[in-house]
């Protein structure tokens, strides 16, 4: 575009402006080279400052800043779109699966059925989180879903689940994002099976097995519900905005297990119990030890989509015959998963974590864990000195050499870590070249998220099958800050797997 964009006729308008007013009655025309002086100024006044006015107003929409805001825009986009980047390079977009045939699946469970003895059926016990997170990724609901359901469980109520919700407001299937589709909701059991998804409890255990939300609706028509505000219960039960995490479920788990009611529902316009903040703090961490412990995390399991994923392409993880069902050959050995996080996180870091000064978050926060994070001098309360920033880039958006440098500091501790497996949402053309150079720095295989074979249905999951693959790896890298990798370290240590081969960016 052009400088400058006014149009022939604009200028010519400034050639039509009215002469001097005479005497009769109006200002005289000047004469002379004062005159002169003076026309030319006011002619210089009159059309300068529109003309620069209309200028700047072009240059903002049109001028040399088109190209700036183009690429910032490019550069946004791409860090909006996060694992959607890693199909940019496709040119044929296709559709990304709704398993609606999930939704009909997930009617027929057995607890969906009102003639069940106490505490399940039509006089069952119920709870009901309608202020659960939207909107935001997968392991940032999960890791809350996960310790909602716990304190269904504790109790001794039904945890209700939701689907997994991206966009709540929207009524179509798909919302259009930079012009690529998203599902709005994606059944929870696409992802997940186990108790939180309505999966049994362990053999002997009373607690009320997780109904859908579509269930609640017709077992706790709204006329039986009891609706509490979790502003004013914890200011009831004297919790303070800063309770720690263990003492907070418990009172909670006191209150709703002592409640008469059958039909509890939290207040979908007060805060979350465990809001987005919580899992950001030292809140979280005294929840682990009962956490960890917790038959929501032992018998967690992934969807048979996630698992089918996981099997079929074993060959690329691990030389040698593929097991057929996925309880065989449970760690994946020489096997170091990396998680790069890539996508929407260095604007998150630049802007959100690294001038909050933030920590690793969730369950990457737990003692024990042998790389600690503390925050650089000069990061926090919305500072940023450059110094601080490169520090806080290389945990956050590690470069391939600091890549690379991890990597052989794994490799001196431990001589039998030989492949690697990346788990990204990075673009196909660095993901190809980070590749090539870690096998040009002695690994004797690299796979990486992008080439696994998925079905269609498994496409959409892909960011669940790559975190099973994570949590089978012998060591797993992982990114401090992401939820992802918070969720990965969980699953592996109530696996029974070490805490030293848990390492971070
Ligand atoms: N397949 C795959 N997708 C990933 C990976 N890391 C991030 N993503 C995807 O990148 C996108 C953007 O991230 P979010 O949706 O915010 O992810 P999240 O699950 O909340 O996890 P964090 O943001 O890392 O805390 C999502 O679609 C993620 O699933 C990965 O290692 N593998
Ligand atoms: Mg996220």
């Amino acid at each position: 575009m052009p400088l400058f964009c006014l149009e022939s006729r604009d200028t010519h308008a400034y050639d039509q402006l009215p002469a001097a007013v005479t005497s009769s009655g109006l200002t005289p025309t000047p004469k002379g080279p004062h005159a002169w002086n003076l026309r030319i100024r006011g002619l210089a006044l009159k059309i300068l400052v529109p003309v620069t006015l209309l200028s700047l107003i072009c240059l903002l929409v049109y001028g040399p800043f088109d190209s700036f805001l183009s690429s910032r825009a490019e550069l946004l986009d791409e860090q909006r779109l996060g694992a959607d980047a890693v199909a940019q390079d496709d040119e044929v977009i296709v559709l990304p699966p709704l398993y609606g045939e999930l939704k009909v699946l997930e009617s027929q469970l057995p607890q969906h059925n009102l003639s069940l003895p106490f505490p399940e059926g039509k006089n069952g016990r119920y709870i009901r989180f309608e202020n659960q997170m939207w909107g935001v990724g997968l392991n940032n609901q999960l890791e809350e879903i996960l310790i909602l359901s716990h304190l269904a469980h504790l109790s001794n109520r039904a945890y209700v689940f939701n689907n997994y919700t991206w966009d709540q407001i929207s009524k179509g299937p798909y919302v259009y994002e930079n012009g690529r589709p998203r599902a709005t909701v994606i059944p929870l059991t696409a992802f997940i099976s186990g108790p939180t998804a309505g999966g049994p409890w362990a053999p002997g255990d009373p607690a009320p097995r997780a109904i859908s939300a579509e269930w609640w609706e017709t077992v706790c028509p709204y006329e039986k519900r009891l609706v509490l505000n979790s502003t004013l219960e914890n200011a009831s039960m004297g919790l303070a905005p800063d309770v720690d995490g263990d003492i907070l479920i418990a009172h909670w788990a006191e209150k709703l297990r002592n409640l008469d009611h059958e039909c509890v529902a939290l207040d979908g316009w007060a805060p979350s119990i465990v809001d987005i903040a919580f899992f950001v703090s030292n809140r979280v961490t005294s929840l682990f030890p009962m956490m960890s412990d917790s038959p929501v995390i032992t018998r967690f399991a992934w969807s048979s989509i996630v698992r089918s994923g996981v099997i079929a392409n074993y060959p690329l993880l691990l030389p040698g015959p593929s097991p057929q069902t996925i309880s065989e050959l449970p760690v994946l050995p020489g096997l170091v998963a990396i998680h790069l996080r890539r996508g929407d996180y260095y604007n998150h870091c630049k802007t959100i974590l690294a001038p909050e000064g933030q920590e690793y978050m969730g369950w990457n926060r737990i003692d024990g864990l042998p790389d600690r994070f503390t925050p650089p001098p000069g990061a926090g309360g919305g500072a940023l000195t450059p110094e601080a920033w490169t520090v806080y880039l290389s945990h956050c958006w590690p470069s391939d050499e600091q890549i690379k440098e991890k990597l052989r500091v794994v490799r001196a501790e431990d001589s039998t870590l030989t492949r690697v497996f990346v788990l990204t949402n990075g673009k196909r053309e660095w993901v190809s070249s980070l590749k090539k150079k870690l096998l040009e720095d002695g690994w004797e295989d690299v796979a990486t998220t992008l080439d696994l074979n998925l079905t269609w249905e498994q496409s959409g999951v892909n960011n669940a099958i790559d975190m099973e693959i994570a949590a089978r790896a012998q060591t797993f890298i992982g990114n401090g800050f992401s939820s992802l990798t918070s969720n990965v370290n969980i699953l592996r240590i109530s696996r029974g797997m070490a805490l030293e081969d848990i390492r971070f960016w």
